[in-house]
Formats: C-alpha cells, sequence, structure tokens
C-alpha cells in the first residue's frame, strides 16, 4: 500500500509566520488585538530562537560528548548590540523574516528598531570581546565567554545645550528573549566575609553558515538567602534584606570608565564574583566528564581580556589548592599552562593597582597566595640577576610605598604563558616601555594579535546594500572568508562597477541623513562629504583637534573661500567623571548650534554630535563614512577598531602612524590614505627636548584666530570662561600634543578637499579600502589566537538534535 504523501514542507518564512502566532499565545499571551509592537518583536525573537536551539542544543551535546579542548574568554565588558538582525543573517533567513513580518502587517524595521541593546560595556574592549564570541562560533572553535550580567549597562547619552547628560539604561526591565537562566550552575564566592551566589545566564552565539552555537554565560549576583529571620522576626524589615540588597549590588551596574581606573570596592567585589564563578563552573565541567584536576589546563585555555579578571591567577591557584588539593608547584605549572593575557591599553590611568587594605579586607587569602607568588618570583629573579634590587622592585606584584598596592598587570603577565599586545605598534611598545623589564626577564613570553572586526555585523548586517553588491561581484565567499574581497581590485577602475559602488554609498548616507535628522532635528545634504569620528570621547583620541580643525574651516568659509561642503558628524560617551571630555563634547554642541544656523554655512559646513553612539547607531553610522577620522596621539590608540568598520565599508582614513592604521595603511596603500602628524619616535624625541605647543601656536596664525574665537564666547553665547580649561591646557602643557599635529593635519584636511573633488578618484580609492581590508576580520585575529596562544582546533557540529526543528 502507498504510504501517504507528506504535506508539503510550508517555506521557512511561512514557518516563522506561525511560530510568531504561537508565540502570541503562548509566551505573552495575548490576541492579536492587544498585542504591542514590543509584543511582536519578542514573538519573532523567540520563533527564531526556537530554530537556533537545535544548534546550541547540538553544539554543547557536541563538546561535552568529545571531551574538547575549550577556549574561555573572560571579559568584565562584552559589548554585544542587538542580536535578532546578527542571528537572522547567521542563519540566512533575513528575507524570511521580513516576509513573516509583512504578512502581520509589520515591518522588519520596526521589529529591530524595538530590540534594546544589551550595552554591557564601555568601548573598543568591550566591542572586541564581541566580535571574537562571534567569530570563534564561525571557525567552530569550542569556546565559552565569561562575564557578568550587569543589570544595567553602559548609561544611555542625552545632548543638550549643556552637553552630555546621563541616564541609566534599564535593558532588560522588558525582558530579554536571547538568554537562559541554569539556576542549577550557581556557585558561591566569598568576598569580605560574606557569600554571594552566581547564577548563570547564557546567551547562544551562533557561527555564520555552521551549526555551532557557542555560550556567552553571564554571572547575576544573588544573596544565600532572601532575607534574615532572626533580623525579621524581630521587625527589623530593613536588616532583614540588607545582605541581600548588598550581594545584589554586585551585578547591578557597569562602571562607565573606559581607560580610567577608579579602585573601587565594588569593583574589586565584581571581579573576583565573575572570575570566580567561571573557574568554578570550569572545575564542574571537568568533574562531570571525569577529567582529573591535574588536567585543567589541557582542557581549558583561558584568555584574560586586560587586567579585569587578573584575579584569575591568585583564584585559580586557590581553587586547585585549597579546594581540589593539589601542590604548590603543581598547581602553578598549571595556572600558568592555563593563563594567557591580553593587555588593551599603554595610558597609565588605566593600570590596575589594588590598596592592600582593600585587598585583604575582601580576599585575604587570595593575597596571601598573590605575596607567595610574589616571594617566589622575586626569588629566582635575585639568583638570575643579583645585586640589582632596583630591578626587583620594578618587577614585583606589590608596589611599594606609603600606600602599598597589588599592581595586577603584573600578576597577569607572571601568571601567563603568553602576553599579546592588539596591533604591531602596540605590542612593539609593550615591550620597549610598560612591560621592558618583563621582556627582558621572558622575551618570548610577549607577542601581537592584531585585532580585527566581525564581517557579519559589521558588513553583511549593517550595510546590506553593499554585501549585495558584493555577492554580486565576486560571490558570498567574502562573508566567511574576508581576504576575498580582493577580488574587488580590478572592478576598482571599472566604470559600471564604480556607478553602482556609488548607489551603495550614496543609500548608505541617505539612511544616515534620515537618522541625524530623527535624533537631532538637523537636515544634512547626503552629497556633502561625511566627515566622521565616533569613538569614546577621551582627550588622546583628540576630538578637541578635530573641533579645532571645524572651527578653522567656519573661519575659512565666512573669509570666503570655496571649500568643497562637509558635514562633520561626531558620537561617543563621556566618563561621568571626566570633565575635560564633557566639555569636549560641549564645544562641539556650540559649535553646532552656532554653525548650523549661519546662513552663510549653509551647503557648505554641518556640525552633528549624534547623542548616545552604540552598536546599534554604529551600524547605521559606520557604512555612510566617506571620511574616517583616526587622529590619536601616535603610540596611544593600542589599536582601534573603528577605523577597521569604516574602511571596511569603504571610508578613507585620515589618520596618524598609531594603533592599527599604521597597519591599515599597509594594506590598502598609502596612495588611498590620508596621513598626517609626528610619529612616535618623533614625539619621544620632541618630549626628551622639553614640549611646548605654543612656538607651533606662535606660527599658526590660523589656529590662533580659531582658538581666540572659541575663547571669546562665540560658540558659548557669550561665556568667555566656559572653555577656559580646554584652551589653557591646549596652549600650555598640551598633553596630547595637539598643536604639534594641527599644521599637518589642517594640510591632510586640504588633501582631502582636493581629492574629493575628484568624484571618480575617491569612489575607486574607496573600492581599494574594501578590497585590501580583510585582513581586518576578526576570524583571522581569532585564527591566530586558536593557533599560536590557546591550541584549540575546530570542532565542527553535525545537526544531531532529537529535537526537532520547527521548520
Ligand atoms: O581596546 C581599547 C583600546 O583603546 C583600543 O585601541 C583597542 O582597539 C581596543 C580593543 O583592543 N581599550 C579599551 O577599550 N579599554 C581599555 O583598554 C581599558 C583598560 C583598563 C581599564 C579600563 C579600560 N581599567
Amino acid at each position: 500500500m502507498a504510504s501517504p504523501t507528506p504535506a508539503p514542507c510550508p517555506p521557512k518564512g511561512q514557518a516563522l509566520l506561525e511560530a510568531m502566532r504561537r508565540h502570541l499565545f503562548s509566551s505573552q499571551a495575548k490576541s492579536a488585538s492587544l498585542a504591542t509592537i514590543h509584543d511582536h518583536y519578542v514573538c519573532l525573537s523567540l520563533a527564531v530562537r526556537d530554530i537556533l536551539l537545535t544548534s546550541w542544543v547540538d553544539t554543547a551535546d557536541t563538546y561535552t560528548s568529545q571531551h574538547v579542548r575549550t577556549a574561555t574568554y573572560m571579559s568584565a565588558e562584552f559589548l554585544l548590540g542587538p542580536h535578532l538582525e546578527n542571528n537572522l543573517v547567521s542563519l540566512g533567513l533575513r528575507e524570511e523574516a521580513a516576509a513573516a513580518c509583512e504578512a502581520l502587517g509589520l515591518t522588519l524595521e520596526e521589529m529591530l528598531a524595538e530590540e534594546p541593546e544589551p550595552g554591557l560595556g564601555n568601548g573598543g574592549l568591550g566591542r572586541l570581546a564581541a566580535c571574537f564570541q562571534e567569530s570563534m562560533a564561525t571557525l567552530e572553535l569550542p569556546a565559552i565567554g565569561y562575564g557578568i550580567r550587569y543589570e544595567f549597562g553602559i548609561f544611555r547619552q542625552q545632548i543638550g545645550p549643556n552637553g552630555q547628560m546621563e541616564s541609566t539604561d534599564p535593558w532588560l526591565a522588558r525582558g530579554n528573549p536571547w538568554e537562559v537562566i541554569r539556576p542549577e550552575w550557581s556557585y558561591p564566592v566569598l568576598i569580605g566575609g560574606q557569600t554571594v551566589i552566581g547564577v548563570a545566564y547564557d546567551t547562544p552565539i551562533l557561527g555564520y553558515g555552521v551549526h555551532t552555537a557557542n555560550t556567552l554565560r553571564l554571572w547575576s549576583a544573588q544573596a544565600p538567602d532572601a532575607f534574615d529571620f532572626a533580623s525579621f522576626n524581630a521587625g527589623d524589615y530593613t536588616r532583614a534584606v540588607l545582605h541581600k540588597v548588598q550581594s545584589e549590588t554586585l551585578s547591578k551596574v557597569l562602571y562607565p570608565n573606559d581607560e580610567l581606573e577608579q579602585g573601587k570596592r565594588l569593583r574589586l567585589s565584581q571581579q573576583i564574583f565573575f572570575v570566580s564563578c567561571s573557574l568554578q563552573d570550569m572545575f564542574r565541567i571537568l568533574g562531570s566528564q571525569g577529567i582529573p584536576v591535574t588536567e585543567f589546563h589541557r582542557k581549558f585555555a583561558v584568555q584574560l581580556n586586560d587586567t579585569h579578571p587578573a584575579i584569575a591567577v591568585a583564584e585559580l591557584m586557590r581553587l586547585l589548592i585549597d579546594v581540589h588539593g593539589v601542590d604548590w608547584d603543581t598547581a602553578w605549572s598549571i595556572t600558568t599552562a592555563t593563563i594567557s593575557y591580553t593587555n588593551h591599553t599603554l595610558l597609565p590611568e588605566a593600570l590596575e593597582a589594588w590598596g592592600l587594605e582593600l585587598f585583604q579586607q575582601l580576599l585575604p587569602r587570595q593575597l596571601q597566595i598573590i605575596f607567595e607568588i610574589n616571594a617566589r618570583f622575586l626569588r629566582t629573579l635575585r639568583i638570575r640577576f643579583p645585586g640589582q634590587p632596583e630591578l626587583l622592585e620594578r618587577l614585583s606584584l606589590i608596589e611599594e610605598g606609603p600606600h602599598r598596592k597589588v599592581r595586577m598587570a603584573h600578576l597577569a603577565v607572571v601568571g601567563s604563558h603568553t602576553v599579546n599586545g592588539v596591533a604591531e605598534l602596540h605590542s612593539r611598545l609593550l615591550k620597549e616601555n610598560l612591560f621592558a623589564d618583563f621582556a627582558r626577564v621572558w622575551p618570548d613570553r610577549f607577542t601581537n594579535i592584531t585585532n580585527g572586526v566581525t564581517p557579519r555585523r559589521w558588513l553583511a548586517v549593517a550595510n546590506p546594500p553593499l554585501a549585495a553588491l558584493l555577492n554580486d561581484a565576486i560571490g558570498t565567499d567574502w562573508c566567511r572568508h574576508l581576504d576575498q574581497l580582493r577580488k574587488l581590485e580590478p572592478l576598482a577602475t571599472d566604470a559600471g562597477f564604480l556607478e553602482r559602488w556609488q548607489g551603495v554609498r550614496e543609500q548608505a548616507k541617505e539612511r544616515l541623513a534620515a537618522t541625524i535628522r530623527q535624533d537631532t532635528g538637523v537636515l544634512v545634504d547626503p552629497s556633502s562629504l561625511f566627515d566622521v569620528q565616533v569613538k569614546r570621547i577621551h582627550e588622546y583620541k583628540r576630538q578637541h583637534m578635530a573641533a579645532l580643525q571645524v572651527v578653522e574651516r567656519y573661519l575659512r568659509l565666512r573669509a570666503g573661500e570655496d571649500l568643497p561642503p562637509r558635514t562633520v558628524i561626531f558620537g561617543g560617551k563621556a566618563a561621568p567623571g571626566y570633565a575635560m571630555a564633557k566639555l569636549i563634547i560641549r564645544l562641539i554642541v556650540g559649535m553646532a548650534e552656532i554653525i548650523n544656523i549661519d546662513p552663510a554655512m549653509d551647503g557648505r559646513l554641518r556640525v552633528i554630535f549624534l547623542p548616545n553612539f552604540s552598536v546599534k547607531l554604529g551600524q547605521k553610522i559606520y557604512p555612510a563614512v566617506d571620511l574616517s577620522e583616526q587622529i590619536s596621539t601616535a603610540g596611544m590608540e593600542a589599536s582601534g577598531t573603528g577605523n577597521m568598520k569604516m574602511s571596511l565599508n569603504g571610508a578613507l582614513t585620515i589618520g596618524t602612524l598609531d594603533g592599527a592604521n599604521i597597519e591599515i595603511r599597509e594594506r590598502v596603500g598609502d596612495d588611498n590614505f590620508f596621513l598626517f602628524g609626528h610619529t612616535a619616535e618623533q614625539l619621544a624625541a620632541i618630549n626628551r627636548n622639553g614640549y611646548h605647543p605654543m612656538p607651533w601656536l606662535e606660527n599658526d596664525a590660523l589656529a590662533k584666530e580659531a582658538i581666540d574665537l572659541i575663547g571669546s564666547g562665540h560658540f558659548s553665547e557669550g561665556d568667555r570662561d566656559l572653555f577656559h580649561p580646554l584652551l589653557a591646557n591646549l596652549c600650555s602643557s598640551d598633553p596630547f600634543r595637539v598643536m604639534a599635529d594641527l599644521g599637518d593635519y589642517r594640510r591632510a584636511q586640504n588633501e582631502v578637499d582636493s581629492a574629493w573633488c575628484d568624484a571618480g578618484r575617491w569612489s575607486m580609492m574607496s573600492v581599494l579600502n574594501t578590497a585590501r581590508c580583510g585582513f581586518f576580520s576578526s576570524d583571522r585575529s581569532i585564527q591566530e589566537y586558536a593557533d599560536r596562544i590557546w591550541k584549540v582546533a575546530p570542532v565542527p557540529v553535525n545537526a544531531c538534535s532529537v529535537i526537532p526543528s520547527p521548520s
């Protein structure tokens, strides 16, 4: 007898639509008539989640059954950005989702706009961690990301007439469809004599075009008991819940400081909290697979994302010795075979050093272990470098003086087998300056791995028209093998292709112009040159130098010079306590106010400060950049990653020889990059002779005029005092050497103006930037970490789940 013909499998869009309808009932408990846009967003996310769950479950099964070697990435920050669109692209379901939305009378854009962004990071370091998670999954590497589930992420920034205003970011207020709580994986952490419990919340990180879905495991703090019965029964209700409140404060909020260490008690508590939970979780995994603890380093590689998790060196020792009964020497070889450390900054103010008193109060046992590590370390040094007490003092894990401190960077270097910087120049300067003494002791411990960014989020998701053009021109392989962009090179002189290229760029610029109008009320001309500097506001990044340049342009235009139309766009958050950074924002806002209403500037110059720069906003900005401003003082920007995102999307860079700019220029070619400024070596020489900005300024009439105009209150409603701290700083110490580079910066900007006037040539240079940027994929960075540091190999995941896929 013939078997009945199976029902035709509905197209995936239809399946998504059905799943959305089902979730409206079963998850949101609503009928269509009551459903809000947010309900629909949640339903779409849950429908997508249902699909990716099979990969997630299969991945966990595969890793568990094959006892795979696993890389773990420990980071206090993961600046993930929204999940929905990224997951749709990874699953190849974006169009299907758009169709499903349409069938419900919605648009996919509306859904995407509803998603709150998990802003669990400050800037570069946190975003790098997120790109790396995605690349590890795409490369099918067994990996776990470990961090903190902050209830409040990076503050929201609003811009008023007085500059930046901060408000909290309650990103979890309406729930989070992308995470799964794992109460069964909870661990106690003893901090200052009190126990806090860390509960795991897991988020799947999908690889692109593969069946792998790795886990990002973030810890949320809970009190061991909801309340203290003795106090409760005695009627003291506040006291009864005191410990609960104190404990849960631990994962409440992300510290909003970028590259500044404040030495706060809560911060050290956050560090030990997430590090201890993560290490205990690794021991649990070992145990569950029947692997002896002495094999820890064979099962796990642990990467420290800067020194925030450096306490892991002492904590792993403690767990091995105190909990698992391993002897010191074995524990030390396991620890140093497991841990490696990435440094992300040379700025001295970012170096973590914890006062001994605080350390003793909060983590007495870990401090004891640090002293023992130090004693043994100094003993070997005394033998190797006899009669050099200053060297020992410089290398010690403890900073001596009236306020003795634990140097976390030293702990990280001593406890690691490998230490890396994040771009060639940065890694060299680490060896020559910050870690020069350590490089003498262990020259082979130091290496470089240049940063990268994920082409999925930063090209496929952020710039669909460009992605479509690439697919059409060179095939679809670029998304997994970014080097394939090289195939574009011959097209850089193809008139037909250049026309399409320009069309794609215009679309992106129109889209950004619409966002600018919505967010600031200012109308900008999409055909003007979009000159963009978006990143954290910091003096070393020199947003004030770009601002001075804008004032100069304004003066030149007012004097009747003919310059091509520009829209200068700034964005970025200032740490709430960083007065100078906030003053820089205030200056840009003041300039924008005056310039944008000046009829003489109409059609020639616009200045925009886009509020609340974030991953989401970045996805709209990067594709629309003509000129990428990467103008940090040479030697100060460890790498930069915004520079890569912009160049990848076809922007030309104006930049100094700093961080990864150097490597970008090497690859895109010096004809396709506007270079200016002193090199790190030249600046070092200038510093040795004693730097003063005045001689530079005295020879520069235009710069003087610009500074005087700012000082006159022109951009501050007549207030001559407002910008005094900024101008006085520039004219006296000028710590970031703005005056030394300003003249050459102007020269390079003039070159930009002339190049822009030749639209055909500009497009060609734009294509070549994209074509030659393949190196800056985070897939390449992660491949290097996996091969050279972690020794972790890919483990492909096959679809093997017994749970049927809903489609
Ligand atoms: O890390 C950034 C660097 O400034 C960028 O150049 C680099 O591209 C990026 C990724 O490697 N650093 C960063 O975001 N933060 C810190 O380096 C940091 C260090 C210590 C600290 C706070 C922040 N206490």
